[in-house]
């Protein structure tokens, strides 16, 4: 590479990520194939438009990456109509509401800092600032309480209830919040970018037939680029005529909120990696590995509670544990913070009806998708556990803490990341 500054910090990061165990939930480690896409000629090309009705030339093949894409998706998730060309998950989400809503229509969601996302209708964000935003809560449990929703949306009569969290350990019960959205005659939105890759793996209950809609990122457990997806079942578009919100016509309204309503060209490099990464997603060893994400995750959970930590509903069902270190008597900041001294990262979360401000919350976030994805085992859980208990234990002996930076890298090198394992 001719660019030795861009070379030295990819190296650098390379470097990071390999000596260092990546335990944020949300991130993942894409394979060689997916790197080999993404890094591909297909990033030359525009091609606004869909395949076979593009305001471009030359699409005739970008025309079968986009194709073979859509027709992955379909086949994984069980619909009949996929975008792929959403550029990642917050536009997707905006894509959808701009299909399905007029600005100052209400959206429901769960609130940000109890789990949700900035686009499910957070006030800072375009989601509560075009739309009527009500935000729902978790119960002081940590678990959604459907009842309080339904009473919540028989008052606030949402237009599209959305469903889905970044950090909620708990699996969603999606045919009771069915009935609640048929009760009111709102849309439903299920957000499954966390656990899209636990879902084809039968690993967590899938949405599909049951939301209108479903979203999901690419890059986290379905182990893809950073992308997204909007997935629904409808008649296939239609030429340019106008059509009514119906759910028939869930597809025309999607594609064209995508394309030309939010988004102009696609970028065909990340279409032609998530295409690779649905392929990967369709493997009998995907579901392995899916069930090994969930396993390590119970594991860390039992691990960490046997040293004292309380985690929010006491475990997972999924991909992620929510660690309140309120009796621990330190800040997610400061537990952040040592456990990326010693080379653990994971990032600092708020945890439900949290006293403390987003920038220095009560907790953090761990997932076990990343270091699964480089080959970790249940067992590997016990002594992961045990440096995050020393990290934070020994947080201001700096001698300790590069100790341990020494031992967790000894221990990451092992397992190389899936972009440099010989296949
Ligand atoms: N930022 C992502 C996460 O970390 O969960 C969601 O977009």
């Amino acid at each position: 590479m001719n660019d030795k500054d861009i070379y030295k910090l990819i190296l650098a990061e390379h470097n990071r990520q390999s000596h260092n165990l990546q335990m944020i939930p949300s991130e993942n480690h894409a394979s060689a194939d997916v790197f080999k896409a993404l890094g591909s000629i297909l990033t030359d090309k525009y091609s606004e438009g869909y395949p076979g009705q593009r305001y471009y030339g030359g699409c005739e093949v970008v025309d079968k990456v986009e194709n073979l894409a859509r027709d992955r998706a379909k086949a994984l998730f069980g619909v009949s109509h996929a975008n792929v060309q959403p550029y990642s998950g917050s536009p997707a989400n905006s894509e959808v509401y701009m299909a399905l809503l007029d600005p100052g229509d209400t959206i429901m969601g769960l609130a940000l800092s109890f789990g949700g996302h900035l686009t499910h209708g957070h006030k800072v964000s375009a989601s509560g600032i075009f739309y009527r935003s009500v935000q729902y809560e978790t119960g002081s449990d940590g678990y959604l309480d459907y009842d309080v929703i339904a009473k919540m949306a028989q008052k606030e009569k949402p237009k599209i209830l959305v469903v889905g969290a970044t950090a909620y350990p708990r699996i969603f019960d999606w045919q009771r919040l069915r009935v609640i959205v048929d009760s009111v005659g709102a849309w439903m939105l299920a957000d499954v970018s966390h656990i899209a890759g636990l879902i084809v793996a039968g690993e967590h209950p899938s949405p599909v037939g049951i939301a209108d809609v479903v979203m999901t990122t690419t890059h986290k457990t379905l182990r893809g680029p950073r992308g997204a997806m909007i997935l629904c079942s409808g008649k296939p578009s239609t030429p340019l005529k106008k059509v009514e919100r119906i759910k028939e016509n869930l597809p025309t309204l999607i594609d064209r909120a995508v394309f030309p309503g939010m988004q102009g060209g696609p970028h065909n490099h990340q279409t032609a990696a998530i295409a690779v990464a649905l392929r990967e997603a369709a493997q009998p060893d995907f579901k392995i590995y899916a069930r090994q994400i969930v396993s390590n995750a119970k594991k860390l959970a039992l691990e960490l509670k046997a040293r004292g930590f309380e985690l929010v509903t006491g475990g997972t069902d999924n991909h992620l544990l929510l660690v309140d270190l309120t009796n621990i008597g330190v800040s997610g900041k400061e537990a952040e913070d040592a456990l990326n001294k010693v080379g653990i990262t994971v990032n600092k979360n708020t945890v439900p009806f949290d006293p403390r401000g987003p920038f220095d919350p009560s907790g953090i976030r761990l997932g076990t998708p990343a270091v699964t994805s480089r080959g970790l085992k249940e067992d590997d859980m016990t002594t992961v556990a045990e440096w995050i208990l020393q990290a934070i234990k020994g947080r201001a002996d700096n001698k300790k803490l590069d100790l341990l930076s020494n031992e967790v890298k000894k221990f990451a090198l092992r397992f190389p990341l899936p972009s440099d394992q010989k296949v």
